[in-house]
């Protein structure tokens, strides 16, 4: 049989890296969007680079989606892009809205153009769950988005399930629940308290302004739930699942963590700041994952301690490795 193909867009993301190195094990032929920026973005998938294929698209340009669609003729497409910074959406609503939910439109009329036998996965979020409605909450509870980035997602987690209805499109809602790693961006809640807990026990940095410690998420590994991005396409009929460990951890408890990691007491160091608090925020968020775990077979392997300890153990190396260099990572 010939290698399937797959392309995903967003690969220079911390999701598309993980998704790309789990596909190439699996011997697809990986190919990722990018987008043109005057410096590259690429740090995330630098140590593959050479076994993917990348094309360039953007998610506001409709022709250059067709375009990397009718070149590259994928079996899969992972619609991994979008601006995923949740206080950002409230500065750049419209453009959150054209990139985050109008996006999955462009992508799935690409789609419809080409090939209606390309299989399509949707990175739909547990933002949509906002002002929760039940807890916990699993594929059937009603959305309430609490930002113009959970409102966009709503957007994009209908159309695919409107595209799947109206034209039998092979298309797959992911509803995912926060996940993290050592390749998380530095301004999510996670990584910053990672980062800095490790800055602040090497001397580089002397306390961390952080918002709302109050708010409670459930945390899993990035490569855990890129393997349940793939199980869902490779099923006999698509479907919208949501990933989640199930577990629910207050942001003081992720700081509490990460400091203890390195051997310091959290409350001599952290600030709390208003700028850090959101307009409106979402309190609460705990998935019920029964259905992936039944029908897709799919377990996360990491827990909450785990991703916290190493997160904070590579940020450690990271920055003594800087220090050791003479200030060059
Ligand atoms: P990242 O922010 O790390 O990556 C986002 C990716 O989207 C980057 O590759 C970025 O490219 C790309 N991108 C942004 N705008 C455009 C555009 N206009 N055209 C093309 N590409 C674009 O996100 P994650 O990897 O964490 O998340 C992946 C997806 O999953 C996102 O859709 C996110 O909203 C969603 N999600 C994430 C969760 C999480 O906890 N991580 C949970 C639930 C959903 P560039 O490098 O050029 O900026
Ligand atoms: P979230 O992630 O908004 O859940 O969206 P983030 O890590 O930004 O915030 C989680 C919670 O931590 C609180 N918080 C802070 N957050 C940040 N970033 N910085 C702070 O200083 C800080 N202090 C407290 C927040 O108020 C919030 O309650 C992520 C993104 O990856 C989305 O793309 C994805 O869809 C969802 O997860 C599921």
């Amino acid at each position: 049989m010939s290698k399937k193909t797959a392309l995903i867009t967003g690969i220079t993301g911390q999701d598309g890296s993980y998704l790309a190195e789990l596909l190439l094990s699996k011997d697809y032929r990986v190919v990722g969007t990018v987008r043109r920026s005057s410096t590259e973005t690429f740090e995330r998938i630098s140590h593959i680079e050479d076994k993917l294929e990348l094309v360039q698209a953007d998610l506001l340009d409709q022709y250059s989606l067709i375009d990397a669609i009718k070149k590259t003729n994928p079996d899969e497409v992972y619609n991994l892009a979008a601006q995923s910074f949740v206080p950002t959406s409230w500065n750049q609503p419209v453009l959150t809205g054209e990139f985050t939910a109008l996006g999955v439109t462009r992508i799935m009329e690409a789609i419809r153009l080409v090939n209606t036998n390309i299989r399509f996965y949707q990175a739909s979020s547990s933002e949509m769950f906002g002002m929760v409605r039940e807890t916990p909450q699993s594929e059937m509870t009603p959305f309430y988005p609490r930002s113009p980035y959970g409102v966009a997602k709503v957007y994009g987690h209908y159309i695919t399930v409107n595209y799947r209805e109206s034209y039998d499109l092979f298309a797959c809602s992911g509803i995912l629940f926060n996940h993290e790693s050592p390749r998380r961006g530095l301004e999510f809640v996670t990584r910053k308290v990672t980062d800095a807990a490790a800055r602040i026990k090497l001397g580089l940095q002397k306390e961390l302004r952080m918002g709302n410690l109050d708010a409670r998420r459930d945390w899993g590994f990035a490569g855990d739930y890129v393997v349940a991005m793939w199980l869902m396409l490779q099923q006999d009929k698509p479907d919208d699942y949501v990933i989640s460990t199930d577990e629910t951890h207050k942001v003081e408890e992720l700081v509490e963590v990460a400091f203890a990691r390195v051997g310091l007491d959290w409350k001599e160091y952290v600030v709390q700041d208003p700028k850090f608090y959101r307009p409106a925020e979402v309190d609460l968020l705990v998935g019920d994952s029964t259905k992936a775990r039944t029908r897709l077979g799919w377990t996360p392997e990491v827990d909450f301690k785990g991703l916290v300890e190493m997160m904070v153990d590579s940020d450690v190396a990271r920055w003594t490795k800087y220090l050791k260099n003479g200030g060059d990572v």
